[in-house]
């Protein structure tokens, strides 16, 4: 099997919405095993230990959460993103869905810096396409997608080197996407994939789909997943559960269907919130997900017994 190298970054950023814990998360990874499971696999593992907030002197704002501090991280994963890729396969143990700011807008200029255009690949409820004017909650974990990919108004935020088109952007497990959003969407380019498109055809198809729009297009894929993504049944750690989502299996197979693509650079691990776990349930689901991205087969999957 080929071995990478395979770096793990905490970020633990709870800035990006009101309800707190999120910043749990990188420890949460580390207790649930992920360094040792990949290592199983093979691979160079080393963890890096936390980024922090790079210091902003941006005011408050009336109506977006954390604003500062949302711009700070962003600054911060961007630069740790740009150090990281050169030297293997960033791992970004989040801290909440706003982290992708960073990490995307790092992992775009690292592309653009080796002449291949970066596409992501959105595992999310969510299409976090919201921009700091139509976002009615003021959280600004509902925004990454419209700033990485050059939308108005993020005046305030760190200029992009490499604003991603819509096109290069796939989303996979949609079911609550609010009406600005839906508008916007409406009018752009990316490869949605619903769950209910899932439930008619399946995972696979609109995975390969987008796939092959990697490859065609010599580019590298950086995978954003959102614990949302995963039902709740299964998935129990996050703030914002929507009911039908991704089954294990489902999951599962599309991390397999990644790793055979040979084309991932990078991975989002976002949401989860350790308060909200079940005996560690949703942080070991999320281990075994990114283990799967790094080329577990389903028949070597230990077995847990209590
Ligand atoms: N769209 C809603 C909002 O803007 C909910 C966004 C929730 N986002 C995440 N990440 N949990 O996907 O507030
Ligand atoms: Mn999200
Ligand atoms: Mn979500
Ligand atoms: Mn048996």
């Amino acid at each position: 099997m080929d071995t990478q190298n395979v770096i793990l970054v905490g970020a633990p950023m709870d800035a990006g919405k009101r309800r707190q814990g999120c910043r749990m998360g990188p420890d949460a990874y580390r207790v649930a095993g992920l360094e040792q499971a990949l290592t199983d696999l093979g691979h160079q593992v080393s963890d890096i230990g936390n980024v922090s907030a790079d210091p902003s002197d941006v005011p408050e704002h009336p109506h977006l959460v954390a604003l500062p501090e949302c711009i700070g991280w962003s600054s911060a994963l961007s630069r740790a993103a740009q150090e990281t890729a050169p030297n293997g396969l960033p791992i970004f143990m989040g801290g909440d869905h706003a982290l992708s700011m960073g990490t995307v807008a790092g992992m775009a200029a690292h592309a653009d810096g080796i002449g291949r255009p970066l596409f992501v690949l959105w595992l999310d409820a969510h299409s976090d396409f919201h921009t700091p004017d139509s976002t009615g909650s003021g959280n600004l974990h509902g925004t990454p997608v419209a700033y990485f990919t050059g939308q108005p108004g993020f005046n305030a935020f760190p200029p992009l080197a490499a604003p991603i088109p819509t096109d290069r952007v796939g989303m996979i497990g949609l079911r609550s996407v609010d009406p600005a959003e839906r508008a916007r969407l409406e009018q752009d380019r990316a490869m949605l994939a619903d769950m209910r498109s899932i439930d008619e055809h399946g995972i696979k198809a609109p995975l390969i789909a987008f796939l092959d729009r990697v490859r065609a297009a010599n580019g590298i894929l950086h995978v954003s997943l959102d614990v949302d993504f995963l039902d709740p049944s299964i998935a129990p750690a996050v703030g914002t559960t929507v009911p039908g989502g991704a089954t294990e299996r489902e999951a599962h197979l599309a991390m397999e269907l990644l790793h055979e693509s040979g084309l991932v650079c990078s991975l989002d691990l976002v949401e989860l919130n350790p308060f909200l776990d079940e005996r560690g349930l949703t942080a070991k689901l999320m281990v075994d997900l990114a283990a799967s991205l790094l080329g577990r087969r389903i028949f070597d999957r230990p077995t847990r017994s209590f």
